[in-house]
């Protein structure tokens, strides 16, 4: 007797047919989505405190976790122990996001421009042996005495520029060593908190300290093979209200002219600004560039991500111009008021969901439509495929890549609450 079809099975069958009288072929749209890594991020297991003090996160960088819910991890064991169970919670083959501060020194206090490759080699085995996509990577240029002036690559103060130079150089080494050991370029993210918090008279002086700061960085030329370079902008942060050196304009310059990546965050422009419609235009321009996935709250706030109408046109634009081999997913969230692998499991299938649904979209059919001018139907039928049963094919995606139907990956997350967190 053939077996008894379940409920999950029952509703993909039904979608499936739903898509296929679409043009939309199911099963090759998981397959795809299957090839998709997201790079999660190491930070929102710790309210980005990271190893190297006891202290976490200063503050100093214009960055801010708030929320005091129990059970935050304190070691590199933990944090991996968190991050095993949250990637068995989350389908398909991912990435870890590592920042400098996460190293593992056995104690000893390295400074930040004496980091080496070997700090970094239990993340790296167990990397591997977690069969990870891949590993990237990120200097730490804030929480520390030499940022607590605000200032870093772009510091007045040629010893503090110089140090976080070295800084710098000592993080692409570590890159790329990870690229090498993990087969799978390691993406190193720059992302400082320079910048003032009232009016400047000088604007330009800081900037081109940064560029320069940027080239003694980039001077030795890395195989794009095991490591790429890419810049952070942002419009503001906390204490850096009026100016901020690495803006926008200033980073997309730099990476057109130095053909490194350049980073988009979902938080790092005006609130009425969406970094989905920046794809397209910076791709015209660039290779490759990164995205950080967060969800700002009337500011830079990293909210975790959620299904919003901004991360399903992120997805969108990801999908309809099939940029998957040039944009890299990178997630950056911290909320430390919430359980944190649940809040890493939360934004990260939402993610996935949203690649999912926009992998979904009958998207001839509404490119037909505004081709011909014809835009009554093309909202008629954005509008229509919104309520499109894609969380059958959704939930038969996860029942195949045997991780929790629906909330069921909640009650795990609680019942290893329980038994984990009360002895932290
Ligand atoms: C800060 C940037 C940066 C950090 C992480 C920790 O505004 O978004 O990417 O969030 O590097
Ligand atoms: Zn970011």
């Amino acid at each position: 007797m053939a077996k008894k079809q379940s409920q999950v099975e029952k509703a993909y069958e039904m979608a499936k047919e739903r898509y296929a009288a679409l043009g939309v072929d199911t099963e090759r749209v998981m397959q795809k989505l299957g090839e998709i890594p997201v790079s999660l991020h190491c930070w929102q297991g710790d309210d980005v405190g990271g190893f190297e003090s006891s202290q976490g996160l200063s503050g100093d960088g214009g960055i801010q976790a708030t929320g005091n819910y129990p059970g935050k991890a304190r070691s590199a064991e933990q944090l991996r122990q968190d991050l095993e169970k949250v990637l068995s919670l989350i389908p398909g083959r991912h990435r870890l996001s590592l920042h400098a501060i996460y190293a593992e020194t056995g104690g000893r206090k390295v400074e930040r421009d004496d980091l080496q490759p070997k700090h970094f080699q239990t993340w790296i085995d167990w990397a591997k042996e977690k069969k990870l996509h891949g590993l990237d990577f990120n200097g730490s240029f804030f929480s520390h005495p030499k940022a607590s002036g605000g200032f870093t690559l772009a510091s007045p103060d040629e010893g503090i520029r110089k140090f976080w130079v070295r800084h710098g150089i000592a993080c692409r080494k570590i890159g790329e060593y990870m690229g090498r050991q993990m087969k799978s370029a390691c993406v190193d993210n720059v992302w400082i908190p320079d910048g003032y918090k009232d009016i400047p008279v000088d604007r330009k002086g800081p900037r081109e300290r940064l560029k320069k700061s940027l080239d003694e960085m980039f001077a030795e030329k890395l195989s794009p093979k095991h490591h790429l370079d890419s810049i952070e902008s942002k419009l503001f942060g906390i204490g850096s209200e009026s100016y901020v050196v690495g803006s926008h304009e200033f980073y997309m310059g730099y990476a057109i002219r130095n053909k490194t990546l350049l980073c988009l965050d979902s938080g790092h422009f005006h609130p009425t600004e969406t970094i989905a419609d920046k794809i397209s235009s910076t791709l015209t321009f660039l290779d490759e560039i990164l995205l950080h996935v967060s969800r700002g709250i009337r500011w830079d706030s990293d909210h975790v991500v959620i299904l919003s109408d901004d991360l399903l046109a992120i997805a969108y634009e990801l999908a309809r111009n099939d940029y998957f081999a040039r944009v890299h997913i990178g997630l950056d969230f911290f909320d430390a008021s919430i359980n944190r692998l649940a809040a890493w499991v939360i934004g990260t299938r939402s993610m996935l969901k949203a690649l999912l649904i926009a992998l979904l979209e009958p998207v001839e059919k509404v490119r037909r439509l505004e081709k011909d001018g014809d835009f009554t139907a093309r909202l008629g039928w954005l509008e229509e495929q919104k309520t499109l049963p894609f969380s059958a094919v959704w939930d038969y995606y996860c029942q195949q890549q045997s991780v929790p139907v629906g909330s069921a990956w909640l009650d795990e997350v609680k019942a290893y609450e329980a038994k984990v967190f009360p002895t932290r």
